[in-house]
């Protein structure tokens, strides 16, 4: 406590001081806790709470959960927390049933680091950080449903982990119905000859082994062979998302290498269209739409065949097929299938020296440049850098619509994993082309005029002319033609021309790849999933769910050097040879299996919390169907259904958001859950930041110890630099919640948390101002409680006219910003009132008192409390009713309209300055004034000026 505090708590016995905050919230949060006044009922009534609740309108609001670290939380963290925690309480002060609660994203990184270097058991030291944690937030007075809450590391939570896991592998995708169905249905497709096997053969004519294969190919999870990112120094492997711009780990920073691994993988592509369609129907930020947008990266344009001799053909993907005269030579990936195939044992004759990279043959300079090619990451290859680099294969390709050959090249800036691997070159219209061109003296031609005057030969440019709006030359030969003809026609008519021929279709195309769905790591969900002796996978049955981790003596994977990409992962769950080797029965007798020793990926548990809130104890059920349609079910204005406000960090855009949205989709797709996404709103809330100070070298050291004078920043006598930065324990700068509530109490951290600006802007923390709010907090206490003597000061008797604006104004002002999140606006106008009703003086009447008490409780719940019981109410202040404006207080003042009848003054109206064209309108046909005037004549037009004028035109 300081000084002040404990010399003014002396002056005056009844002050509002840290030390009665401390009294008053403690007391506050074990009577909520007792009496269960966050218990939030479900409608079919197994959770307990108030009967009528589950009449009126629900509201689930949720936070982006946390990970419970063993630093603790800075204030930081419970920004979004106290954000949500306030727009929970004033809605269910206005008449909603509001599902609020928290858990714990408890697998990960950070605890299995932590046990690797202390051998304390994650699951040890992940519980000890939740209870911190949880203590943490209890202080802070959140309204949280404690018996809604779990963390993903719960074996009772992952068995439903895993349970989704086994929906999701049990199956496939049905482009006819446009949805997920059990692979039961793709086997009897087979099995009844409407769909082919791939090799053609019938159904039951492949072993098990083969049928698991083809089905293999097909589920929604699946395990492949595909290329997949590598870290060695990391020791498992990552999904795209988990990979940096520039090829590195986005943990650690460790170089990450494309290898061919066995890895588990979700079939995430499937629902490619889905995900993009349906961010329309959600009310999220744009800038989140376009990053996920961007992500799945949808492109339309077409597929085209380029014969190479009499038996292969390139396929290219384009989208830009009316450009396809002006193709001159063609590209594929260095790692391209069918390089080797075409690559002839010797240069054509006459092979420019530039093409050959000076190698004797083909083949040897095609295996010198995929070296080359190897060592670099996706991002360096396709740097916008102009030297392009690349070799000739030796082989020649038909250009399918002028007839002429081109030469095929193997260039890295070609990626393998786009497209299909191959393009074709059409370098006057193309950046990356042309560069290449140029480099490697390739013809090009112009078949796009351009609209500037740079002239039609492509050897006088300085780039590619890259354009939609523009006409096609020099683009007919045979029986096609495209000259004359604009961009997206040209498209058309070329799409048509090459489809008749079987030769290319229109195709649409994704950036997004499939999910990298496993790990190699310890603290993580195991599959359930057991390998047969021939390596056929099988899903365990319900029955065996949950597969708890097993105990081992070494949690870490094995780690590499960062730089070796001829490494391999090896997890740590393999050493337990006792839990990998199983005997079960698994429908034909008992056998020996064996358990898949990789982990699921620390988004698993993320990617269906919301789900189990709403029935966190249903043991029969992933989530029952009536609690999910009361909560999260379709309804008007959110067809998709969902959670009706989710608030968290703009850095989750494409993980977790992405992944989220994915399971939910399955869910709904298999008939688990009625909403086809699963958050609705979505808010990012902006970052605490704070100020960052180092020494001469570079160095931050402790801010709390840093002198402010003359100007500058001294540490120990030295001057420091000061920066705005993060806040956190490595900056030492972090300022925990915990010594803000025993300087000033929870309400008065929670206030200025809220006030420090607009929820969405990241805004720097400033102890010092701290102060400002807990001074608010102290008048409004005076108001309505005598610091002498304790006694409540209110009066029966009637406010004055002032006062009644000044209160129903705030209760306006206040409640739109509720309602739109805009919680520092509403501290400001709770201040004006406040600061208002202080300078009136004298006793406050109670009708205005309770008001003002009701208005702050979203806001500041335990002095709300305190002061609502010593108003003399016995009930609490949660489940009251937010006071309601009187739109008479509102307005400011009013001014006086004309109403004219051709021109001549009939009436005078006094309107709110506001009014709308509308309103007046109706206001001057209802006035008894003008009706007698009118004498039951039509109107024929009414011109309104509001707020000052309406003129009317009798028929
Ligand atoms: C001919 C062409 C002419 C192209 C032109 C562009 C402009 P988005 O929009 O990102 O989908 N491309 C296709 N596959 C590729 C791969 N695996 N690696 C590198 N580039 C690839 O880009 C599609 C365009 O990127 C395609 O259209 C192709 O170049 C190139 F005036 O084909 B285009």
């Amino acid at each position: 406590m300081s000084e002040t505090n404990s010399a003014a708590g002396a002056a005056a016995t009844h002050r509002y001081t840290a030390a009665m905050a401390a009294d008053i919230e403690a007391r506050w949060q074990d009577f909520w806790d007792a009496e269960g006044t966050y218990a939030t009922p479900n409608p079919s009534g197994d959770l307990a709470g108030s009967a009528a609740a589950v009449d009126r309108p629900k509201k689930f609001i949720m936070d982006m959960f946390p990970y419970p670290s063993g630093a603790g939380l800075h204030v930081g963290h419970p920004l979004g927390y106290i954000a949500t925690d306030v727009y929970a309480r004033f809605n269910r002060m206005t008449g909603h049933n509001v599902l609020h609660t928290l858990g714990f994203d408890a697998f990960g990184l950070p605890a299995e680091q932590y046990a690797v270097q202390t051998g304390t058991h994650p699951r040890v030291s992940t519980e000890a950080n939740i209870e911190n944690m949880k203590a943490q937030l209890r202080r802070l007075g959140l309204g949280h449903d404690r018996r809604r809450s779990f963390a993903t590391i719960d074996p009772d939570y992952y068995r439903w982990t895993q349970w989704i896991f086994l929906q999701i592998f049990n199956s496939w995708y049905d482009d006819e119905a446009k949805r997920a169905r059990p692979i039961e249905t793709l086997a009897e497709q087979f099995a009844s000859g409407r769909r082919q096997t791939p090799d053609g053969r019938p159904w039951a004519e492949l072993n098990a082994a083969e049928r698991a294969d083809v089905l293999g190919g097909y589920r929604l999870a699946y395990a492949s062979d595909a290329p997949v990112n590598w870290c060695p120094g990391l020791g498992t492997v990552l999904a795209n998302e988990e990979v940096t711009a520039d090829g590195r780990s986005e943990r650690g920073n460790f170089p990450v290498f494309k290898a061919k691994l066995r890895q588990w993988n979700m079939r995430i592509t499937a629902y490619a269209d889905r995900l993009l369609d349906d961010l329309d129907a959600l009310d999220w930020p744009e800038a989140i739409k376009l990053q996920q947008r961007n992500w799945i990266g949808r492109s339309e344009g077409a597929r085209i065949d380029f014969p190479v001799g009499d038996d292969h053909a390139i396929t290219v993907f384009t989208t830009r097929q009316d450009t396809l005269f002006g193709a001159t030579y063609m590209v594929l990936a260095p790692e391209h299938d069918l390089v080797d195939a075409i690559v002839p044992a010797a240069w054509p004759e006459g092979t420019h020296q530039v093409w050959t990279g000076g190698h004797a043959t083909p083949a040897e300079a095609v295996a010198e440049y995929r070296k080359q090619a190897a060592a670099k990451s996706d991002v360096e290859r396709q740097a916008e850098a102009k030297d392009k680099t690349g070799v000739f294969t030796g082989a020649y390709a038909t250009n399918p619509a002028s007839g002429e050959r081109v030469p095929v090249f193997i260039a890295d800036y070609v990626l393998m994993g786009y497209g299909t691997g191959a393009i074709m070159a059409v370098p006057a219209h193309d950046s990356r082309d042309f560069a290449f061109a140029r480099a490697f003296e390739l013809p090009m031609r112009c078949v796009v005029e351009p609209s500037d005057d740079r002239g039609t030969d492509p050897a006088d440019w300085d780039d590619a002319f890259a354009s939609y709006d523009a006409k096609i030359v020099n683009s007919a030969a045979g029986t096609v033609s495209l000259d004359g003809l604009g961009v997206v026609d040209a498209k058309t008519r070329i799409t048509e021309w090459l489809a008749e021929r079987g030769i290319g279709e229109g195709t649409v195309n994704f950036r997004l790849r499939d999910w990298l769905f496993s790990r190699q790591r310890y603290w993580g969900e195991p599959f359930p999933i057991v390998y047969d002796e021939d390596g056929v996978a099988h899903a365990l049955p319900e029955s065996m769910l949950p597969v708890e981790l097993p105990e081992v003596d070494d949690y870490s994977p094995r780690t590499f050097d960062p730089d070796d990409a001829d490494t391999s992962p090896e997890t740590p769950l393999s050493r337990n040879e006792d839990w990998v080797h199983v005997e079960l029965d698994l429908g034909d007798g008992p056998k020996r299996y064996r358990r898949e020793t990789n982990t699921m990926p620390n988004w698993a548990g993320s990617c269906w919390y919301e789900l189990r809130y709403l029935d966190p104890h249903n043991a029969a059920q992933v989530v029952g169907p009536e609690a999910e349609q009361y909560w999260m079910g379709p309804r008007e204005g959110q067809t998709a259904g969902g959670v009706d406000l989710y608030v968290g960090g703009a850095e989750h855009a494409v993980l977790h958001l992405l992944y989220a949205r994915f399971w939910h989709k399955v869910l709904f797709d298999l008939g688990h859950i009625s909403s086809f996404e699963p958050f609705h709103k979505l808010f990012n809330q902006g970052m605490i930041q704070a100020y960052v100070y180092r020494d001469s070298r570079g160095i931050a050291v402790p801010a709390a110890e840093v002198e402010e004078r003359d100007g500058g920043y001294y540490y120990q006598g030295e001057q420091v630099s000061r920066l705005l930065g993060k806040m956190g324990k490595s900056l030492k700068n972090a300022v925990t919640p915990d010594e803000i509530c025993a300087e000033y109490g929870a309400d008065t951290l929670r206030l200025y948390e809220m006030a420090m600006g607009p929820l969405d802007v990241s805004r720097p923390w400033d102890t010092r101002a701290v102060v400002g709010q807990y001074r608010l907090l102290q008048r409004l206490w005076r108001n309505v409680v005598d610091e002498d003597t304790g006694e409540v000061t209110v009066t029966d008797a009637e406010p004055d006219e002032a006062t009644l604006r000044a209160l129903h104004k705030a209760i306006d002002g206040v409640t739109q910003d509720m309602e739109n999140l805009r919680f520092n606006t509403a501290i400001a106008k709770v201040t004006e009132l406040n600061n208002h009703l202080t300078k009136a003086g004298g006793p406050l009447a109670r009708s205005v008192a309770e008001r003002l008490v009701l208005l702050t409780a979203p806001l500041a719940p335990h002095i709300a409390e305190e002061l609502w019981r010593r108003l003399g109410h016995r009930a609490t202040v949660v489940h009251e009713s937010f006071p309601v404006a009187d739109p008479a207080y509102v307005v400011d003042e009013t001014v006086t309209c004309v109403v004219q009848i051709k021109g001549k003054v009939k009436a005078r109206l006094e309107v709110a300055p506001s009014v709308s064209d509308e309103e007046l309108e109706k206001l001057a046909l209802a006035d008894a004034g003008v009706q007698s005037a009118l004498g039951g004549a039509g109107i024929r037009k009414v011109i309104v000026r509001a707020p000052k004028l309406v003129n009317i035109v009798p028929a």
